[in-house]
């Protein structure tokens, strides 16, 4: 995702047992202790890992076609063979039980599970989930299942996506139908993944799927993904499913580039857009003012008190802030412009900026009645040519979530409701227009041989998590 400018056969497993436990104090992680309550999770998406794009009766997502076209992804990567996780799925959830973590959130393939219309399942679809949930389950893994993380079908699309205001209660009935199937047994409902960045990216400035262009494109898709989030939310809580019903948004504090009164507006109407237009119609039930006016069109009687739902907790992804500059030649006049000399990059360029997380947080806590929070994503790409010389030895990953986690318990401490923290993420896998060169996981795959290796990041988690359980045990 180039929200920044970027700069640039089963294998044999050496799990957390493998490594020398490094004391607490010197792998930095004494002050990081968060209670008996506290979940730590690992999070991934679908079309990120699963591949087998044409196995199991599952057709075409936007995601599919977009890759095949020229120039949009890295390389040309796709990810039609992706981590092979739909053949290596159970070694894939030995390696998250092998770090201890108790949660994992994963996203379903909507054109895996109902290919050919939105009342036809597919029982290989379904049983490819049945039997990923109940290895979790049988691990002691809680499921937070993610219903819609950008892979649209494609069937879909082609009638007008996210723009047909149908594609709101089609995720609804769509929603409606998993959670029958598997609502006795997810522990968390996840409604959207990033709402903002599906939104702007994939309808605003076309460099993620569908790869459409304007204003009234974006903001039409972004009241439909809002309107269909509230009718799931609905419909989830009519099906009685025994989980708890959130969403995952990235809220990110925004900053102008600089002080020009341009850029500082510029960054005002992106944070309306960004942050409030994703919040606001689901925690307050309205639109911000500064940019009421492009949903004027989408926005029927009623819809607001559709999309005003209850949730139980709110998924944060966090990276970083974004660094806004006026820009004519983009939707809003809004787009990412110089940092304010933050200390550090990651190799993607995304400037690394640890206290955003406590802004943000308190933010959120403030406007919206201390909403209780989880971090849903966080985590730290290389950018990988080939096999790695070092990538295994990541420390650049383990201080990067090091410094995360101690600004996680400062917002903690200053009356953030917040009650878990996810790594993004467990596998290199597939990074959307970053192609298969963004590597954010914890565990290196090899997309020859598919054999997954664990970086020093990975045994690091184990730790963290071994210490936080052993503390409050
Ligand atoms: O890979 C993505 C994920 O799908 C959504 N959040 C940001 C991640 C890193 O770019």
């Amino acid at each position: 995702m180039q929200r920044r400018k970027l700069l640039t056969a089963p294998a044999t497993l050496s799990i957390a047992s493998a490594l020398p436990v490094i004391p607490a104090k010197q792998a930095g992680m004494e002050s990081l202790q968060f209670g008996p309550n506290f979940n730590f999770g690992i999070s991934t998406s679908a079309y990120q890992i699963e591949g087998a794009v044409h196995e199991g009766g599952r057709a075409p997502s936007i995601w599919d076609v977009f890759c095949h076209e020229p120039h949009h992804i890295t390389d040309g990567d796709t990810a039609d063979v992706a981590c092979d996780h739909y053949h290596r799925m159970p070694e894939d959830i030995d390696l998250i039980a092998g770090a201890g973590i108790k949660n994992y959130r994963f996203s379903i393939c909507w054109s895996r599970l109902f290919p050919t219309d939105d009342r036809t399942p597919n029982a290989t679809g379904f049983g490819f989930y049945d039997l990923l949930i109940d290895r979790l389950l049988a691990k002691n893994i809680a499921p937070w299942m993610c219903l819609y993380h950008w892979d649209l079908p494609q069937r879909l699309q082609e009638r007008g996506g996210w723009r047909n205001r149908d594609t709101s209660a089609r995720l609804a009935e769509f929603s409606d139908q998993v959670s029958r199937h598997f609502g006795d047994r997810v522990s968390h409902w996840m409604v959207l993944n990033e709402a903002a960045v599906h939104s702007r990216f994939g309808h605003g400035v076309g460099v993620h799927a569908p790869g459409l262009t304007g204003m009234a494109s974006w903001a039409s898709a972004l009241h439909h993904l809002n309107l269909g989030q509230g009718l799931t939310i609905q419909a989830l809580r009519a099906n009685g499913v025994k989980g708890r019903i959130g969403t995952v948004a990235c809220v990110e504090p925004i900053w102008p580039s600089t002080d020009k009164p341009e850029d500082v507006a510029a960054a005002q109407r992106l944070d309306a857009m960004w942050n409030g237009a994703v919040l606001d119609p689901l925690l307050a039930g309205h639109y911000p003012e500064l940019v009421a006016e492009y949903f004027e069109p989408f926005c029927q009687p009623g819809d607001l008190e559709q999309t005003h739902q209850p949730i139980d907790l709110l998924g944060v992804n966090y990276y970083s802030r974004l660094h806004i500059q006026a820009d004519p030649s983009v939707p809003l006049d809004a787009n990412f412009g110089p940092d304010h000399a933050p200390v550090k990059y990651t190799a993607l360029g995304w400037p690394i900026e640890p206290d955003g997380l406590p802004e943000i947080l308190m933010r959120i806590t403030n406007t919206y009645n201390r909403q209780e929070i989880f971090i849903s994503e966080n985590g730290f790409a290389t950018v990988q040519d080939g096999r790695p010389v070092n990538g295994l030895r990541d420390a650049g990953r383990i201080a990067y979530l090091q410094q995360h986690l101690s600004f996680l318990k400062k917002a903690i401490d200053q009356g953030a409701n917040v009650s878990g923290y996810f790594v993004w993420t467990l596998l290199d896998d597939f990074e959307w227009d970053g192609g298969l060169k963004w590597r954010f996981g914890l565990v290196d795959v090899d997309y020859e041989t598919q054999k997954r290796t664990p970086k020093d990041s990975y045994h690091w988690y184990a730790q963290l998590i071994k210490l936080n359980t052993a503390v409050t045990a």
